[in-house]
């Protein structure tokens, strides 16, 4: 089994470079962003929740994603592995997950944080907000609100999978196949040392 975390800050990519990532390494592809918007779709108490959350570039509370998480990885039993893309965000997130993958006897084998600096991020995400109709990708207040809460609550993260030596910082500027390229290479050379 391999599992693979994708992360970094809003914009970063995780969700494009995933697309291509689960097809090439077979990953099923667990994406909070999208389980999240999909309850939303569905005008599910949840998703009802949530929405208010999001659009504020707030983050979900732990409880409710490490739920979803966990159901998605009941759901998935057979698979190969996963790509979790926007999770953990948290360092409550991070405990949770090392523990639900304990009890099925796997890991997070390695984790590939995308680096981009603040102004692109801004503006891939108005980019963005002017086809996606994501009411979080609008507003660049929002957006700012969102690099905020990023640096307090999710970049401890990055601390907790670097003393597990399992953080490899990649950069996110360029070309999407130029970055695509660089994943992989990691990813490559991740399993040739197994
Ligand atoms: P997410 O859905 O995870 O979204 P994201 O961080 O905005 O985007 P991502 O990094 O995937 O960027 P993308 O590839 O799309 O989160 C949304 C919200 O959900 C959060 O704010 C939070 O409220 C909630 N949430 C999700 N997970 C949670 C959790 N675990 N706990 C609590 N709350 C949670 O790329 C962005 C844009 O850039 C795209 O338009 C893309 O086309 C473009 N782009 C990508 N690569 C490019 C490149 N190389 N060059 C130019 N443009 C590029």
């Amino acid at each position: 089994m391999f599992n693979l975390v994708l992360f970094g800050p809003p914009g970063s990519g995780k969700g494009t470079q995933a697309t291509n990532l689960i097809e090439k390494y077979k990953l099923v592809h667990l994406s909070t962003g999208d389980l999240l918007r999909n309850e939303i779709a569905n005008k599910t108490p949840l998703g009802l929740e949530a929405k208010k959350i999001m659009d504020e570039g707030q983050l979900v509370p732990d409880e409710v994603v490490i739920g979803i998480i966990d159901n998605c990885l009941e759901k998935n039993a057979l698979a190969q592995g996963f790509l979790f893309d926007g999770f953990p965000r948290t360092l409550n997130q991070a405990k949770a997950l090392d523990k639900l993958l304990e009890l099925k006897k796997t890991q997070i084998d390695l984790v590939l944080a995308l680096q981009v600096n603040e102004e692109e991020l801004v503006r891939r995400l108005l980019e963005r907000g002017k086809t996606s109709g994501r009411s979080d990708d609008t507003s660049e207040e929002v957006i700012r609100k969102r690099f905020q809460v990023y640096s307090n609550d999710t970049e401890p993260v990055a601390q907790h999978y670097k003393e597990a030596d399992k953080f490899k910082a990649i950069p996110g500027e360029g070309s999407i196949d130029d970055i695509f390229a660089r994943l992989s290479a990691a990813i490559d050379d991740y399993k040739s040392e197994q």
